[in-house]
């Protein structure tokens, strides 16, 4: 029933729109934060929509799944506890518990609705939530990291929806900074930072608070995902000072955990393989795109 108009009128990306044709509808909903739609696509599997803005579907979440979590878990020698901050689908908790030296895996979801409709539509998803070492807190991130003990954690994975609505306080340099203030020394963050292609400002801003709040290191990565504004997304990855951390080289390959990639519970995507040495990198490739 959305106009054309309206497909076009996103803010985060105005004047443009992707579509899937939709088989079927399995659910419609509204929870007290948002819009949630379920249906199943032709061609990339069920597909959750939360607020008209497509956050995962069957066939290309590895491609997230797996970076936002092994970009940051692979770059420390032992992750013992970690923080999701969203992440109700479970797909980030799946990827986590591949990680033996993990020992308690806390997930700060906002939204009940979110993890109960995942847990029906997603089961390939939300399996993550079976692993004993999942503590779920149904609550507003901002409180429980304020409410946090400090140095708590070795690694924290921030996987919103896009910075407008509920998770728009997740960008900002107050929750950059009661993030850091959870982390130990030498820990890690993953959050998510939305598309070089569309967000260049937002991007070049996130990349400023987190350079001035972590001095361990601070680097922008991405992904491709298909179904994704501009086919990718991109992540911040943060250091806090203590122990040196190397993004570049992952110091715990997800290949020599035992049974991490077994057979059955192969990555779909991830891999350890060094990249080619580039000349230039991904924050001048940021500032390229932003002079044009
Ligand atoms: N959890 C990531 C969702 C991003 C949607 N644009």
């Amino acid at each position: 029933k959305t106009s054309k108009v309206q497909y076009y009128n996103n803010p985060m990306w105005p004047g443009e729109a992707h579509s899937l044709k939709v088989e079927k509808i399995l659910y419609q909903g509204k929870s007290p934060y948002q819009e949630i739609l379920v249906f199943e696509s032709s061609t990339y599997g069920n597909v959750l929509v939360l607020d008209g803005i497509v956050q995962l579907t069957d066939k290309d979440e590895c491609a997230y799944q797996e970076m936002v979590t092994h970009l940051p878990l692979c770059s420390i020698p032992s992750p013992k506890n970690v923080l999701v901050v969203g992440g109700g689908d479970g797909g980030v908790l799946r990827e986590i518990a591949r990680h033996d030296s993990v020992e308690t895996i806390d997930i700060c979801e906002i939204d009940q609705l979110v993890i109960d409709v995942c847990k029906e539509f997603f089961p390939n998803l939300s399996m993550g939530f079976k692993d004993p070492r999942v503590r779920l807190h149904v609550g507003d991130a901002v409180d429980f990291l304020r409410n946090s003990t400090e140095g708590k954690y070795d690694a924290i994975v921030v996987d919103s929806s896009d910075p407008i609505g509920p998770a728009q306080a997740l960008v900002e340099k107050p929750f950059i900074q009661t993030i850091a203030r959870a982390l130990k020394p030498g820990g890690v963050l993953c959050n998510l930072a939305e598309s070089m292609w569309l967000h260049t400002h937002l991007i070049q801003d996130m990349l400023s608070i987190c350079h001035q709040t972590f001095k361990g290191g601070v680097h922008y990565a991405w992904t491709s995902v298909p179904t994704y504004p501009s086919g990718v997304i991109g992540f911040l990855l943060c250091a806090k000072e203590g122990q040196p951390v190397n993004f570049l080289t992952p110091v715990n390959p997800i290949e020599k955990i035992q049974g991490a990639t077994k057979a059955g519970k192969e990555l779909r995507f991830y891999n350890s393989e060094e990249k080619p040495k580039e000349s230039v990198s991904k924050s001048q490739k940021i500032q390229i795109l932003l002079n044009n």
